[in-house]
């Protein structure tokens, strides 16, 4: 069975599950964030990775169905968790280039907040540096997302080709360090180096800065040390299903 075929009845037939991984402040312990990561069983293919199937839903267009879909049901959740009485934190949603390019993009973000009692505050989304490339088509439209009142995020920072001015042009929030800097970073002198200059031009420009792939003690000790504060990785916790969420990480009334 192809991918692409099977991806198209994928919603309908209730086959994706989106799954919530923390994000902690490192110093403190307190849950801070959540990103959610879409996950795919199908009966003929078994699991199938974001990393495999999202190229092909952006080469086929049908991302932006399973976007909007993974969007309405992320708002939905957070709904239901507040409805149960957990106080919410700012929960991300990865958005590839052609969501965030797709021109009702940022009305379809609009509506599903509006018919949620979901605080646009709480609502993040993460874009790799190569959305951000054409700064026409680009500034005026996270003007628009950052009107709504929601975050953004630059995900993977440090493996794309974004500058320094793109950086302080772009009404952005938050810096997300790649994993693949943290997961040799202990070893790895430049990879050290980057990660503490990251660190420094988030603060510089008054960036939020979280890191990913926070294995071990020493990555999270590593990270604190350079004045980073947030961090996710399975050092903390793997993502999870909703249901072991709420269990190990929301406090319910
Ligand atoms: O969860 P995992 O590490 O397997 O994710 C692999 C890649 O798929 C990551 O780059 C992640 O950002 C991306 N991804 C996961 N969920 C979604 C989603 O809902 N939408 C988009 N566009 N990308 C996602
Ligand atoms: O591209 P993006 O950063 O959205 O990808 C996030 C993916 O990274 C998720 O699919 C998640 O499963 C994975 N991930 C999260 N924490 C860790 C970690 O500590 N180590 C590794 N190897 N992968 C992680
Ligand atoms: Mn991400
Ligand atoms: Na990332």
């Amino acid at each position: 069975a192809s991918i692409e075929v099977e991806l198209t009845k994928a919603i309908t037939n209730d086959e994706f599950t989106i799954y919530y991984q923390p994000k902690f402040n490192m110093i403190t312990g307190e849950l801070v964030g959540i990103e959610a990561l879409l996950r795919w069983f199908n009966p003929k293919l078994g699991f199938v990775s974001p990393g495999e199937f999202i190229p092909v839903a952006e080469e086929s267009g049908l991302i932006i169905e399973i976007g909007n879909w993974v969007i309405k049901q992320v708002v939905e959740q957070m709904d239901r968790w507040k409805e149960k009485g957990n106080q919410l934190v700012k929960v991300s949603v990865n958005v590839s280039q052609r969501q965030f390019r797709n021109d009702h993009f940022v009305a379809f973000i609009k509506g599903t907040l509006n018919s949620s009692n979901v605080d646009p505050a709480y609502f993040e989304i993460e874009i790799t540096e190569s959305v951000l490339g054409d700064h026409d088509v680009v500034v005026p439209k996270l003007d628009q997302l950052k009107g709504l009142g929601i975050g953004i995020s630059i995900d993977d920072f440090g493996t794309g080709y974004s500058s320094l001015s793109m950086l302080k042009n772009f009404p952005i929030d938050t810096l997300k360090i790649d994993q693949s800097f943290v997961r040799d970073s202990i070893d790895n002198a430049q990879n050290n180096l980057l990660i503490k200059t990251i660190i420094e031009i988030g603060n510089i420009l008054n960036l939020n800065v979280v890191a990913e792939g926070i294995e071990t003690e020493e990555h999270l000790a590593l990270l604190v040390q350079y004045d980073c504060s947030i961090g996710q990785g399975y050092y903390y916790s793997r993502p999870l299903h909703p249901a072991d969420f709420e269990v190990q990480f929301l406090n319910r009334i």
